[in-house]
Parts: C-alpha cells; sequence; structure tokens
C-alpha cells in the first residue's frame, strides 16, 4: 500500500518566503549590512590569514579603508591557484578544532581545495539552502529524493540539511545507481528531486525503459544546479517529468550550494546577499560591470568563518538580472550561468564554448543533447571532432535522412563556431552517461599520444 496521502501532491502556495526578514530587506538596509560585514571579515582575514594580509599589503590597501561597498573592488582577488598553494589548511581563519566538517572543491586536475565549516558556518549554509529551496516551491509536505553524490562535493550534504531544515523528509539517495532511484521514486513516492540537470535528463529517459511512466509518479518539482544547462534543457526536464524545475548555483570555494537560487518566476537566482556580496567584472580588465552586464562571477563571503573568501574569481560567465523580480524577494538576481572562462577552447585561434554546441543541438529533434567535444594536435594544428548521438527514431531511419541531418547540423556547427569540426554522429545510449556532472571535453592535445579512438 502507498503510504503516499493525495495532500502530498498539493503544490505550495506560490512565492513562500523563508526568511522575510532577509530575503525582503530594504535595499538601503542590507548595503548597510553588507558594508558592515564586509569590513568585519576583512579585518579578520588580515588578522588571521598571513597570505591575504601580504596581498593586501602588497595592493597597498588596509582594512580600515573599506568605507563603502564600492571599496570591494580595491581589495586583491582570490584565485583557485592562491587556495591550491595553501593546500589544505593554509587559509583557514580559524583553529582547526573550531572546523566541524570538510568539503573538498572537484577538480580534475592537481589537489582538490579543501574548505572548511565552523559550528556556525553549518548554520548559515543550512540557511542559504532553505531558502532556495523554499523559494523553488519546497515545503514540509515534500519527500525529497537528493540524487547528488554524499562526499567530499557539497551536492550532497549541502541540500540535505537544507531540506531538512525545511521540513521535508529527506532520501539520501546518492548519485548512480539509476534502478535504485527510479524504485525510490516510484515506491517512496519522492515529491521533489535533486541532482545534476544532466542526471535528470538521464533519469528522465530511463524511466519508460524501466517501465515506469513518468506521469504515474508524485513528482511535482526538481532542483538542479552544480553545471551548466540550459534553458531547452530545463523544458525538456519539466515536460519529461511533469515538474516545475529551478537552477540553483554555488561552489565549495565560498560555501557549495547555496549561493544562490530561482524562485518560481525563474527569472534569475536569488543572491543570499547577507551571506554573499557578489560582483561581475570583465575578464580582461577584471573592471566591476554594472548590473545587465556579463562578465565574471566574483565572490565575497560575508559571513564565513572557517576560509572566508575575499574577491573569489570563479571563472563562472553571468549577469546580474537588472530590476525587481515578482516574487517580492528584494535580493539581486543572478541570471543562468552560461558557462566559464576557462571552459573555453582556443582551436586554431577561435573560441570554442561546449555549450555553443548544446544550443546548435538543441534546436534538432533528431539530435540528443548527449556529445562530447574531443581535441587533438596533429602536425601542430588543432582538430575538433564533435560526436553527437542521434535519437533513435533517426538511426532506425532511412539513409537517406540520416545524411540530410548531418549535413544541416554540420553547417550550423560550423557557422555557429567560425571553425570548421569534423562531425561524428553516434548511435543512441553510445557516449557516457553522467550520474554527477557532465564531462563534455576530451582535449587530447597535451596527451602522449594524441587519441585514436
Ligand atoms: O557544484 C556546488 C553545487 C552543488 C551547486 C549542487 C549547486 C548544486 P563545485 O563542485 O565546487 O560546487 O563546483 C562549482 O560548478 O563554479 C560552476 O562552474 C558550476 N556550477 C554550479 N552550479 C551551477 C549552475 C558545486 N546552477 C562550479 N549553473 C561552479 C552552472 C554551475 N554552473
Amino acid at each position: 500500500m502507498s503510504l503516499v496521502t493525495p495532500e502530498r501532491r498539493t503544490a505550495s502556495p506560490p512565492h513562500r518566503i523563508w526568511n522575510p526578514q532577509a530575503e525582503c530587506m530594504e535595499t538601503d538596509l542590507r548595503r548597510a549590512l553588507q558594508l558592515e560585514l564586509l569590513r568585519e571579515q576583512v579585518a579578520r582575514m588580515n588578522r588571521h590569514c598571513p597570505y591575504y594580509a601580504a596581498k593586501m599589503q602588497a595592493a597597498g590597501i588596509r582594512p580600515q579603508e573599506v568605507q563603502c561597498l564600492e571599496d570591494v573592488a580595491r581589495l586583491p582577488f582570490t584565485t583557485k591557484e592562491d587556495l591550491r598553494d595553501h593546500y589544505p589548511y593554509g587559509i583557514f581563519a580559524v583553529p582547526l578544532r573550531e572546523v566541524v566538517r570538510l568539503h573538498a572543491s572537484t577538480g580534475t586536475t592537481g589537489k582538490p581545495t579543501v574548505v572548511g565549516y565552523t559550528r556556525q558556518d553549518m548554520e548559515n549554509w543550512t540557511e542559504v539552502v532553505a531558502r532556495f529551496l523554499v523559494a523553488g516551491g519546497l515545503s514540509d509536505e515534500d519527500i525529497v529524493q537528493i540524487a547528488f553524490g554524499y562526499g567530499l562535493f557539497t551536492g550532497g550534504f549541502g541540500l540535505h540539511y537544507g531540506a531538512e531544515r525545511v521540513g521535508a523528509t529527506v532520501i539520501p539517495a546518492s548519485s548512480g545507481n539509476t534502478e535504485r532511484q527510479i524504485m525510490i521514486l516510484r515506491d517512496f513516492g519522492s515529491t521533489a528531486l535533486v541532482c545534476t540537470p544532466t542526471y535528470a535528463v538521464y533519469l528522465a529517459e530511463a524511466l519508460p525503459r524501466h517501465g515506469v511512466d513518468p506521469s504515474s509518479l508524485n513528482l511535482r518539482v526538481g532542483f538542479f544546479g552544480g553545471e551548466f544547462w540550459s534553458e531547452p534543457i530545463r523544458e525538456k526536464i519539466q515536460s519529461l517529468l511533469g515538474i516545475v524545475a529551478t537552477d540553483n548555483y554555488g561552489l565549495s570555494e565560498v560555501v557549495g550550494p547555496g549561493v544562490c537560487g530561482e524562485c518560481l518566476e525563474r527569472r534569475g537566482m536569488h543572491i543570499a546577499e547577507d551571506h554573499f556580496l557578489v560582483e561581475v567584472v570583465d575578464p580582461q580588465t577584471l573592471a566591476p560591470l554594472p548590473d545587465g552586464e556579463t562578465g565574471e562571477v566574483v565572490i565575497t563571503t560575508l559571513t564565513k568563518q572557517a576560509n572566508p573568501a575575499i574577491r573569489y574569481r570563479t571563472r563562472d560567465i553571468s549577469r546580474i538580472v537588472p530590476g525587481a523580480c515578482a516574487c517580492g524577494r528584494t535580493t539581486r538576481r543572478l541570471a543562468r550561468v552560461t558557462g566559464r572562462t576557462d571552459d573555453m577552447l582556443i582551436i586554431r585561434g577561435v573560441n570554442v564554448f561546449p555549450s555553443q554546441i548544446e544550443h546548435v543541438l538543441l534546436q534538432f529533434r533528431e539530435a540528443e543533447p548527449h556529445y562530447l567535444l574531443v581535441v587533438t594536435r596533429e602536425k601542430g594544428l588543432d582538430h575538433l571532432e564533435v560526436r553527437v548521438e542521434v535519437s533513435q527514431e533517426l538511426f532506425s531511419d532511412r539513409m537517406r535522412r540520416l545524411w540530410e541531418i548531418r549535413e544541416a547540423l554540420q553547417q550550423k556547427i560550423d557557422n555557429t563556431l567560425g571553425v570548421r569540426a569534423k562531425l561524428t554522429l553516434v548511435e543512441p545510449g553510445s557516449l557516457e552517461r553522467f550520474t554527477g556532472k557532465a564531462k563534455r571535453v576530451l582535449d587530447l592535445r597535451n596527451a602522449p599520444n594524441g587519441e585514436q579512438s
């Protein structure tokens, strides 16, 4: 017998706000609070982090010279390399005995960056995650299936504590094991799904193969983040699973998930501005950009105790959405992250972003949003191959149709990228599937023998 009562399915009232005092604070008041917190944070860093104190000295700024919020632009940046150079604990601003949790960033190269949380940091993290969950429609009536990895990655534990704080019933399913995820979705009556957007698509497509009709499930909302995704992917997830999907963003170096998340308006992610000061800067000149202009996101933590970050260069590309949101929150909103400065491939001098390929593929019903960019170097020349999965329907169609689509895709990719790429259509289901963050680029230019598979 199912324990899921019909009430579980009722939609929560739109625009419930978890912490109205913080989320709907008057702008002037919020800015005054941010300045006070910033000054305290900078003074603390200067006292307790010799590496940052030296940086400030080199930049010729003293903590007491931070007089207004705009003065943040006078402070030196922090980069991932800074954190790596002080691996593992060199940037901590409190003794280790005050640290109650450690996580580490997911990096593909070298050592990870280690991040710590004091008891108060855990409290703040839980609070900011609860805010975006409620903003995206979660309530204590929900059963939340968390399919993020539980471990050093901040996704699983971050969402877990926030959802528990809201009072929802939390299922720590962790990532992977799709069969078990489907069993839980069906038998436990999950109403909310938490995972990467890549995995949400994968799971949605796997349901019919496992004989499960998505409309027979109780799912109604989904919270997706941890990697780049696009509006068409949101539409795909929403229509396949019959849910409302919201985007949320964060990174280990400043907290994990919880920096910002969408409300049900889905027009930008509300920033937890009493905990994070977000700037957008020109990635070349590093000069601050006005709201609405696209650049690199730079984040200063305002309350983090264990390892505060001052002007952390995220490498993520986005912009602040100007204007007020209809939901009543007064916090500034960060638009969808459209890519990373370091995901950019330079192929024969042309800048190529994986997101451009995704954009093209989503215009073709016959192609799946499963793709891989393979870069090789032969005789000093870069070659880009784009491997794209075709739909089952096209695969079993006539050869002629396959050729037509191939031609059209090739043309669109060439026009979009501005560089010739070799297009390889591959069988449905043949590219690797990811249960966490997707990896779309295989750059073999510095591999010993290039790639020949
Ligand atoms: O991915 C934290 C997180 C977990 C956020 C779960 C949301 C949900 P890291 O592993 O340190 O932390 O990776 C951070 O992932 O700099 C972005 O490049 C990317 N990223 C995270 N969320 C989004 C998003 C977590 N909503 C890096 N859209 C960030 C686009 C995202 N990219």
